[in-house]
């Protein structure tokens, strides 16, 4: 049996569940997942095996009409991750249905996916009633030429196995990618800023998690086995700082702690974390900013 490789781009709308499923599909959580949209801010690729697959599964931002250059840097990353992939699943919210925000993500895959393979993943099918999903299933594949659809259900894993067994099917012919241990592509220091993003994305409210962001500076490994990971949180504003610390340091203080436990748990050992936090008015508007983040700065031109 030869071996086969490839790239599937997992895009859609904010909160479809795209990070929800790659993490499904890796076995692990290496992508962020939250409640709010724009959880994602850059392309990510978790790795699975499938008998003689390799499945290299790239989570991208959101797709929506941006407005900043950070939201614009962060469509084109997504736009990028479907037009360098093999095979492109878009993920549909099966309570949100047909929106105008995915009419103009099909509009847009019209123009970029050339011959490649596109299947429709409605998600979230845990939500709804059977007959509402048949009707969705069908508006969907009036609307656009969908090779397969799946119903899926990324958090409890419902339709997960179908869905996989397609998609190594589908896959090129050729070596593997990667390792067949390896289950992410991401460096150490950006996954440990990410688990960091997380929490302070569920702890804070309105605009804050959008205006703020986590760069890891320095990572330590001591010979007691345990790493010492520093990270800086860039906000906007001074009184952003003040929110973020919570009284008496109360918020920042749970937010380490919570991302402490996480990343501790990922890497397999002990951690100390050292948050530091900085007003930076304009990070949005800086270019290492974004490199850091995994993003081109002027694809945020506007
Ligand atoms: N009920 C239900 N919730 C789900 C399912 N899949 C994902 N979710 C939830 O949907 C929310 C968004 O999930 P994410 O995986 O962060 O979505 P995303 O598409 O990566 O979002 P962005 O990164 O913001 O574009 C989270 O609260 C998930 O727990 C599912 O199958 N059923
Ligand atoms: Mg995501």
């Amino acid at each position: 049996m030869p071996t086969r490789a490839g790239f599937i781009a997992l895009i859609g709308e904010p909160n479809a569940g795209k990070s929800t499923l790659l993490n499904r599909m890796v076995g692990a959580k290496v992508s962020i997942v939250t409640h709010k949209v724009q959880t994602t801010r850059a392309r990510l690729r978790g790795v699975a095996m499938e008998g003689d697959s390799q499945l290299v599964f790239v989570d991208t931002p959101g797709l929506f009409r941006p407005k900043r250059r950070l939201d614009r840097a962060m469509v084109a990353a997504a736009w990028t991750g479907a037009s360098d992939a093999d095979v492109v699943v878009l993920l549909i919210e099966a309570t949100r249905g047909l929106t105008e925000g995915v009419q103009a993500i099909l509009d847009g895959l019209k123009e970029r996916t050339g011959d490649r393979k596109v299947a429709l993943a409605i998600n979230k099918i845990d939500r709804v009633e059977a007959p509402v999903l048949l009707k969705l299933a069908e508006t969907l594949n009036a609307a656009y030429p969908f090779d397969e659809t799946y119903m899926i259900s990324a958090e409890k894993g419902h339709g997960i196995k179908e869905l996989r067994a397609w998609l190594a099917a589908e896959m090129p012919e050729g070596p593997w990618l990667y390792p067949e241990d390896q289950i992410a592509d991401l460096p150490l220091r950006m996954i440990a800023a990410e688990m960091t993003r997380e929490k302070l994305t569920l702890r804070l409210h309105q605009e804050l998690p959008y205006q703020l962001t986590v760069e890891t500076e320095a990572w330590e490994n001591r010979k007691d086995g345990s790493a010492k990971i520093d990270q800086v949180i860039y906000v906007a504003r001074d009184g952003h700082k003040g929110i973020l610390l919570g009284k008496g340091g109360e918020t920042i203080k749970s937010v380490s702690k919570a991302a402490r436990e996480e990343i501790a748990e990922f890497v397999g050992h002990p951690v100390h974390l050292f948050l530091q936090v900085k007003v930076r008015p304009g990070w949005l508007e800086e270019s290492e900013r974004y490199s850091e983040m995994g993003l081109n700065f002027k694809d945020g031109n506007a």
